[in-house]
Formats: structure tokens, C-alpha cells, sequence
């Protein structure tokens, strides 16, 4: 089998996403993701300038050969843009193998280990009742496990949190909009959102918090510790993890659990973390971390620590990053847990897919490949509106994390 072309697909049903299609000599296909939220067109020029011309007369069933090839034979390695480039032509890859073989990628992937993926759902609130309804609201819906979001008061806009009431969606039309932080107001109210959701609901609930990467480790230790008692199943991103040692002085502090990586683009960026067991949960997940070749290689070395997957699956990752991830979610040994945040209707109609969500788990279906097609004369019909993520500054004016 050859590859013959490959082109990249930019669609905007909602919110922009990129998508490469791979095609071969005997009439397969393959897609993979190639979304980079609010840097899209960077991926965009790194596939079609630099990417898809040393593709072309490629054996696409060799797959880790060419994932090294993308890799090694860049010089440059590693960083957000290069390995969403190599994890969309990756997932295109096993999406080929798969429909060559007749087969659901799982099966690839060494067949399921369970029977369905647990997901969590994001529930939000502008003050703390409104979460509590929406906890309330997400349970209905058969969710196990639920990421609550309040707003602080004091602060205008939080992250997590939309305004009037609206679906929550990490990126806004036109230029960064700029939000205001404040640690302090943050840390004397988070606790009181999860003390109260543990008073309406009990224990037999997952509840995960995502911090979005805002506090210093001492902070981050401190609001871990305020936590313990609740018992979340995690709090995300609780401090930047550039510096991996400082988790160590979270650790330190509290029994607390801790997921990390979302940002990560590679094993390197997780290496220390796992080895030294400073996290429970790695985020990375297959477009941002080199595909599924690369993220397989992770949750291999997190496996031997007793850290488990809980893959990022925010709406900015398409539907064929979930429909990829979700594949990978049912075969890993180490399973935690998979993020879910619906995709808009216009989204789901661009992409057709397999999977399917029932009572708080989610499948991968049994379609061969992935499981996940573009309507591309749909997808024409949404032309690149461009969205930055904001950012945040302290109320002093200081730039600070997101
Ligand atoms: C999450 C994430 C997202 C990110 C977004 C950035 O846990 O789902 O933090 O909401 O902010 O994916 O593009
Ligand atoms: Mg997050």
C-alpha cells in the first residue's frame, strides 16, 4: 500500500478544527486531528509545507517508522506544533491499518480490557447553587464522575465558568480577551463549593476540580490539603508543570489526587512526574502527544508506577481525537477516566462517528478504523473564523497563567 495524498481539512461548525485525511493507492483513507486551540494555522502550514511532501509514496502500514521519521528526522524535536502535526499523521495511520484489516482499532491495540470508557462531564455555576443544579442536572444524565466549576466572588470571569449560562467553550472569537485572577479570593472559595456538593450528594460520586494551572506549589498544597477531607477523584493542573519538581512539595502536603499533562506534547514533559510518582492521573491525550504511538509509549511507563490515563477531551480536540482516544481508552490497562465535553450538533454532523455516550460511559463502537468520518462538503460550508484562548492578569495588572 501507498499514500498517494493528503490534504488538511480547516472547518469552523462552532469552533475551529483542523483535520488531516491521508489517502492511499487502494481507496483507504485515514483522518487524524491536527486542532492546536487559537495557534490552528501553525499546524496547518507545518502539515502542507513540511509534513505531507515527504508523506507521499510512504508505506502507510508502517507506521513507527514513520512516526520516527516525522520525529528524529526533523532535527527539531518535540514542542505543541510539531507533535500535533506527527499525532494527526499518526492516528490517519492506524485509521488505515484498521479499515486494512477489517478491524476496530482496539482490536489493534491488543483488544478492549474493559467493557466501556468511564467519562467525566464538566458541570459549572456562577455562584455555588448554580453548580450544585448542575451537578444535579449531569447525575441525571447517568454521569459517574463530574468536573465542578464555580464562579469566586469578587472575580468577573473564572475559567470554566460561561456567562448566561451557556454551554462552556475555552476559546473566543477575535483577539485574547483579558480576564482578572485572584489566588487568594480563589483558595477561600473553592473548598465551599465541594463541601457543599459532598453535603447534597455524599461520597458516591466522582468529583474532579480543574485549577487551570493558576497557583504556586505552596498554594496548590494548601488547597489539596483543604480538599482532602472531600476526597476528590482529582484536581487538575494545580500548579504549572514546566518545573516537575514541583509537585514534589504538593506531594509533600497532601493525599490529594493529582492529574497533569493536557499541555504536554511528549514523554519528556511527563518523564520526572511519573517516575517519581508526583501525579496519579497523565492528561496527555492522542492530538497534542504524537498520536497513539507516542501516548502508548507514555501510559506504558505510567502503567509501571500505578498512574492511570485521564485523557483531555475538551471540544477543541475533534470528534476523531475522541473517537481515536476512546479506542485507546478501552485497550490501556491503566485506564482512569476520559474527559468529555459534547460537541455542538453542527460539530457532530461534520463529523459522523461511532461512538456513542450511554448512562456516564462512553464506547468506541465497532466501525473498522477509528470510527470517525468528515463530511468534507459540510465541513466546506464553515469557513476558519479565528479564536484565541484569553488570558489572565493579576488585579495588579501582572501577566499570569491562564
Ligand atoms: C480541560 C481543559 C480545557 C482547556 C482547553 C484549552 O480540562 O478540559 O483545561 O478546557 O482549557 O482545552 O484549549
Ligand atoms: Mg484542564
Amino acid at each position: 500500500m501507498k499514500i498517494v495524498s493528503a490534504k488538511v481539512i480547516v472547518t469552523c461548525p462552532g469552533r475551529n478544527l483542523v483535520t488531516l485525511k491521508i489517502m492511499t493507492d487502494q481507496g483507504v483513507h485515514g483522518l487524524g486531528d491536527a486542532t492546536l486551540n487559537g495557534r490552528e494555522k501553525a499546524v496547518v502550514a507545518y502539515l502542507q509545507d513540511h509534513v505531507i511532501p515527504c508523506l507521499i509514496g510512504r508505506d502507510p502500514h508502517r507506521i513507527e517508522d514513520i512516526w520516527q521519521y516525522l520525529y528524529k528526522g526533523a532535527y527539531w524535536r518535540r514542542g505543541p506544533v510539531t507533535m500535533t502535526a506527527i499525532g494527526a499523521v499518526d492516528t490517519a495511520l492506524w485509521d488505515i491499518k484498521g479499515k486494512a484489516a477489517g478491524l476496530p482499532l482496539y482490536q489493534l491495540l491488543g483488544g478492549k480490557s474493559r467493557e466501556a470508557v468511564m467519562v467525566y462531564c464538566h458541570a459549572n455555576g456562577a455562584d455555588i447553587s448554580e453548580a450544585v443544579d448542575s451537578v444535579a442536572a449531569h447525575m441525571a444524565q447517568g454521569y459517574r464522575a463530574i468536573r465542578a466549576q464555580a464562579g469566586v466572588p469578587g472575580l468577573d470571569k473564572v475559567y470554566g465558568v460561561p456567562k448566561g449560562g451557556a454551554a462552556y467553550e475555552p476559546a473566543e472569537k477575535g483577539l485574547p480577551v483579558e480576564t482578572v485572577w485572584s489566588s487568594e479570593k480563589y483558595l477561600d472559595h473553592a473548598p465551599k463549593l465541594f463541601e457543599t456538593l459532598r453535603e447534597k450528594f455524599g461520597f458516591g460520586l466522582h468529583l474532579l476540580h480543574d485549577v487551570h494551572h493558576r497557583l504556586t506549589p505552596i498554594e496548590a498544597a494548601r488547597l489539596g490539603k483543604a480538599l482532602e477531607p472531600l476526597r476528590m477523584f482529582w484536581i487538575e493542573d494545580p500548579t504549572p508543570a514546566e518545573n516537575q519538581d514541583a509537585f514534589r512539595l504538593i506531594r509533600q502536603h497532601t493525599v490529594t489526587p493529582l492529574a497533569v499533562g493536557e499541555v504536554f506534547n511528549s514523554i519528556w514533559d511527563c518523564k520526572g512526574l511519573i517516575e517519581n510518582q508526583l501525579i496519579d492521573y497523565i492528561r496527555a491525550t492522542v492530538t497534542h502527544a504524537g498520536g497513539i504511538t507516542h501516548l502508548r509509549k507514555i501510559a506504558a511507563l505510567a502503567e509501571i508506577y500505578q498512574v492511570r490515563t485521564g485523557c483531555h477531551g475538551a471540544t477543541d480536540l475533534s470528534p476523531v481525537c475522541m473517537g481515536a482516544a476512546l479506542h485507546f481508552d478501552i485497550a490501556v490497562p491503566n485506564f482512569g477516566v476520559q474527559e468529555h465535553m459534547p460537541h455542538t450538533a453542527e460539530t457532530d454532523a461534520v463529523f459522523p462517528h461511532a461512538y456513542s455516550y450511554h448512562d456516564g460511559f462512553m464506547h468506541p463502537g465497532d466501525a473498522v478504523g477509528h470510527g470517525v468520518e468528515i463530511d468534507e462538503a459540510l465541513a466546506a460550508k464553515y469557513p476558519y473564523d479565528p479564536a484565541y484562548l484569553p488570558i489572565a492578569r493579576l488585579e495588579d495588572g501582572t501577566l499570569t497563567s491562564w
